[in-house]
């Protein structure tokens, strides 16, 4: 009586209850193959660091005695798919059973209950024992109200898991939110906490991954690889975060500098999607150190919002609204990524840092993400279905439950306002306060029209002279709106050939 138990590489949780003891009859699979390198193109680390950890598991598992089969990408049995591989593992083992992890994304979802459903041996769908939350909980939370609030999900979620709480129902420092006093830009001082991620060589991996055909973008790194491999790596990225980098967290936690890349912020989020950590206990160690002083409240408080709220309430927005959430696209646009997205080469600086960055790490921070790349995306009308296969490919972090509620949601508006209340796009002034990229920009922040005029402020206020009548309604746009209204047609009329004349040198290019 033997079943196969399949492992997804975003599935590496070594505490799941599958491994507590090693299991005889339980054949434990794992298999790396062209179907997941395929369904996007992904940045070379993303390839790296999933084959790596999924390698790790996999050994760790063997060493405490679990029969594992492991399907690297280059084995000739390979046939690169997980059913076809199953149907001849399930002949090989003789298999009586097959059991499966809940896929995060809708169409592996799909695919593995397809499978189950014609599947010669009964097959089951069991519990990833990962999230705070079911998939459905979100939806059943909203399922009555107009508008999706994460705030509001927030607070459920606050009171439900007794976080930060004072008692049943009162926050812990009276407050629910400490936005207000976060968010300031970084002046070069607290000093930025060395990155103590340790390296890995990895360059024979990645020789058997290029050989095996697997396309990929972006810098590989792999002599030199940061992100954690295992799940003890992953804590002791925890526990550095949380003594060096929490307690400023709060403050810099929408700061943006070329002289430092990671700031205050923790890296976790590859940790915390492939499942090598739980939210629950990222949670608790912030929430701790907020307990006995070493981080401040607005710090601790912005941090546990991000997981707690931010992190399960796309999820279960994700299960809501799929299939089909990837096809909208609110304002129409339909312009091709400029090749830049690639290259990172753009003479705006912004985008420069930014992109480049991605692309040398697989990774930048959320208001990058936001107020740069996904600002010029929406500003320049970029189509959104490119733009999320972009965003699912570059960054180590990227699984779809995840990356598309927050690009064709929040960063793209694609969706006409489910997700987002507003959409998010600035002017210069805003990269420029909390940044200090515009002092090194061959354009001019405070210039709307003309050669050396940043481009950001002509597309801005065209996006909204565009989109006037879908925006009119939103009272979060009435300041924007207003200052459009008192514009002089003159003016107006040299915005919108300035951006105009850009979007047509984006197609150029
Ligand atoms: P920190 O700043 O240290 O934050 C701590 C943790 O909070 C993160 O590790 C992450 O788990 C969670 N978190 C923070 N913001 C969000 C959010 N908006 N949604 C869900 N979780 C959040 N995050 C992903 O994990 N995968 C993605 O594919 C992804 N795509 C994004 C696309 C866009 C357009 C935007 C605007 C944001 C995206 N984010 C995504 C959210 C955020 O940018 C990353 O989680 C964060 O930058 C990861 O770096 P960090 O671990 O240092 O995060
Ligand atoms: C992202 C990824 C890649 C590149 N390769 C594999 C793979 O070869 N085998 C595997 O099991 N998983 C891989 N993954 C992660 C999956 O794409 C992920 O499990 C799904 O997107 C579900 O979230
Ligand atoms: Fe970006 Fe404009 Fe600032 Fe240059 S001037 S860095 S393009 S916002």
């Amino acid at each position: 009586m033997t079943t196969l138990k399949l492992v997804l590489g975003d599935q590496l949780n070594p505490n799941h209850s599958w491994f507590a003891d090693a299991d005889p009859e339980a054949i434990i699979v794992f298999m790396e193959v062209h179907q997941e390198t395929q369904y996007v193109l992904h940045h070379a680390q993303k390839v790296i660091a999933i084959f790596a950890a999924m390698r790790d598991l996999a050994g760790w598992l063997s060493s405490r005695g679990h029969r594992v089969h492991y399907l690297a990408i280059d084995d000739p049995e390979n046939l690169q798919a997980f059913g076809p591989n199953l149907d001849w593992m399930l002949a090989r083992y003789e298999a009586t059973g097959f059991l499966y992890q809940e896929p995060d994304e809708w169409r592996l979802d799909q695919q593995l209950a397809d499978y189950v459903a014609l599947c010669a041996v009964p097959g089951k769908m069991v519990d990833s024992e990962h999230f705070l939350t079911r998939r459905e909980t979100a939806g059943e939370l909203f399922k009555d109200r107009k508008q999706w609030l994460m705030e509001s999900f927030y607070r459920h979620m606050r009171v439900r898991h007794d976080v930060l709480m004072e008692g049943r129902n009162r926050p812990v420092g009276g407050k629910w939110n400490f936005d207000q006093d976060n968010r300031k830009p970084w002046p070069g001082h607290p000093t930025e906490p060395a990155d103590r991620r340790p390296r890995h060589d990895h360059s024979a991996l990645w020789q058997i991954i290029v050989r095996s055909g697997v396309r990929s973008f972006g810098e590989p790194q792999a002599r030199d690889f940061a992100w954690p491999l295992n799940r003890a790596e992953a804590l002791a990225q925890l526990d550095d975060f949380v003594t060096h980098a929490l307690p400023h967290f709060g403050d810099y936690q929408d700061a943006m500098s070329s002289r430092g890349k990671r700031l205050f912020h923790s890296l976790l989020s590859f940790a915390l999607n492939v499942k090598m950590l739980n939210p629950a206990e990222v949670i608790a160690r912030a929430v701790a150190a907020g307990r006995d002083g070493s981080a401040p409240l607005e710090a601790v408080e912005g941090f546990v919002r991000q997981i707690l709220g931010w992190r399960e309430y796309v999820r279960g927005f994700y299960w809501s609204k799929m299939p089909g959430y990837a096809e909208e696209n609110y304002f129409g646009h339909d312009r091709d990524l400029p090749p830049w997205f690639w290259t990172g080469e753009t003479q705006m600086n912004c985008l420069s840092q930014a992109i480049g960055s991605s692309l040398e790490d697989a990774h930048t921070h959320h208001i990058q993400r936001l107020m740069v790349i996904g600002n010029f995306a929406l500003l320049a009308g970029l189509d959104p279905r490119q733009v999320h296969q972009w965003y699912l490919g570059i960054y180590i972090d990227a699984f779809e439950w995840v990356e598309l509620p927050n690009t064709l949601g929040m960063s793209q508006f694609a969706d006409g306002g489910l997700l987002a209340t507003k959409p998010y796009v600035s002017s210069a002034a805003y990269i420029h306060r909390m940044s200090d990229y515009c002092s090194d920009c061959r354009y001019d922040r405070k210039q709307r029209l003309g050669p050396e005029a940043c481009p950001f402020n002509a597309l801005y206020w065209d996006f909204f002279d565009r989109n006037r009548a879908r925006l009119a309604a939103n009272h979060r746009l009435a300041m924007p709106l207003r200052q459009l209204d008192r514009m002089e047609l003159g003016d107006l009329q040299a915005i919108r050939e300035q951006a105009s004349a850009f979007r047509a040198s984006i197609e150029q290019a």
